[in-house]
């Protein structure tokens, strides 16, 4: 952070730019008198650049967060917006989540082919198409409408709404999030509530990366840390990260606050949807302290982390360790109640999809590189002819 601004960092995506931008609204309006200009600067990342290849089947983890947090290490930004289930459960070393914003709707919701446009998913008729890359969402529809069909589609929410309507998809399923903040809901015809499909770990929520040590930046971002759904987070990512998973297993997840009481519902699939575990477990919250208010003193400790999510000001150390405990317990339960078999088998099945689908794209190389050759060979012989 230079004298006078602050830089953001954001993908170059019309919904990343409009997430980017509700932060830094709010923002302002939590420093009213704040002295600096504001910056955003934009980059593509991997994710935004393979458009061919199904996320699952890439083979990385960080595909949408790395570039900016590259520059986030190199200092070229002060922080990075970013929807919370798009960062892995590791961060680099020396970054953290300086804030969670407050969750919107995480559940998916289904939108349908002009054609269909008054039917639900249990209305299609047997053998319709229903586009996703989604593993966690295919195992799950798969699961309750075995008679659907299942198709890859990829690029950002633009590109999937016109292929929907100029390709064979009968429906697509999306986060009811993403359209609502494109301001697209209309085309939302169904919420899938977590009966049918439970949603991927931090859906729905916005989370703010920033360096760990770069306190002026966290006290900045303070304000805008909602302690529901930062403790709801917490438990869902230590839930991810007990269990290793990333985007390319079919996990998924459901939390709720009510009553004083946390709780976590998870659930890991096979594949097609046939094995499943599914478990939860719920803790009471400790009652929350107001006799300390920590933000007006002076910050002497380094402050906590919990599954990359930085301790709140408002809120006590105890709520956030139990959150991340009951998340990292939940997993357990379920790595010794079959999910480490469905785990174990689902990792190898899809390391080898990851190879095949880099040997494809290898011979597509050879083969493009082969033609160029053969028609500039084509070219210079025509040109030695004349
Ligand atoms: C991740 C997944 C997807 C995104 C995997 C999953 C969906 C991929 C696909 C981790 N990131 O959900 O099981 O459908 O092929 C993404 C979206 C949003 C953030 C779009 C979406 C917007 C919602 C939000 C892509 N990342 O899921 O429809 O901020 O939660």
């Amino acid at each position: 952070m230079s004298e006078n601004t602050v830089v953001v960092g954001s993908r170059k995506s019309q919904l990343a730019l409009i997430q980017t931008n509700t932060i830094i609204t709010k923002l302002k309006e939590c420093h009213p008198r704040l002295e600096k200009t504001i910056h955003t600067i934009t980059m593509s990342t991997t994710g935004d650049n393979i458009l061919d290849s199904a996320l699952s089947k890439i083979g990385e983890k960080s595909l949408f967060t790395r570039e900016l947090e590259n520059a986030l290490k190199e200092k070229q930004v002060d922080f990075v917006v970013h929807s919370l289930k798009d960062l892995p459960t590791t961060l680099p070393d020396g970054l953290t989540i300086g804030c969670v914003y407050r969750r919107d709707d995480p559940c998916d919701a289904v939108v349908m082919s002009f054609g269909n446009r008054d039917k639900t998913l249990a209305d299609l008729p047997d053998g319709s198409i229903i586009g996703t890359s989604s593993l966690r969402r295919s195992a799950q529809i798969k699961r309750k409408y075995p008679n659907l069909v299942i198709q890859d589609i990829r690029g950002n929410l633009n590109t999937r709404l016109s292929k929907l309507n100029e390709s064979n998809y009968d429906a697509i399923i999306l986060a009811k999030a993403g359209l609502e903040r494109m301001g697209w809901h209309d085309v939302i015809k169904e919420v899938l509530t977590p009966d049918i499909c439970m949603y991927c770990v931090g859906q729905g929520a916005l989370a703010v990366e920033c360096r760990a040590d770069d306190e002026e930046t966290l006290r900045l971002l303070s304000p805008l840390h909602d302690n529901d759904t930062a403790l709801r987070c917490i438990a869902e990512r230590a839930y991810l990260k007990k269990l290793e998973g990333g985007c390319s297993v079919p996990v998924c997840v459901q939390t709720e606050i009510k009553n004083g009481e946390l709780m976590i519902r998870g659930g890991v699939y096979s594949i097609d949807g046939e094995e499943s575990v599914l478990d939860s477990l719920t803790e009471k919250l400790p009652l929350t302290d107001d006799s300390e208010p920590k933000q007006k003193k002076a910050r002497k400790t380094k402050r906590h982390q919990y599954a990359g999510i930085i301790e709140s000001d408002s809120m006590s150390h105890e709520m956030f360790l139990l959150a991340e405990q009951l998340g990292t317990r939940l997993a357990e339960k379920m790595l010794s109640n079959g999910a480490d078999t469905i785990l174990t088998k689902t990792k190898s099945i899809m390391a080898e999809e990851i190879r095949k689908e880099m040997a494809k794209k290898e011979a597509m190389k050879k083969e493009k590189l082969e033609s160029e050759a053969q028609t500039s060979q084509a070219s210079s012989q025509t040109s030695s002819l004349v």
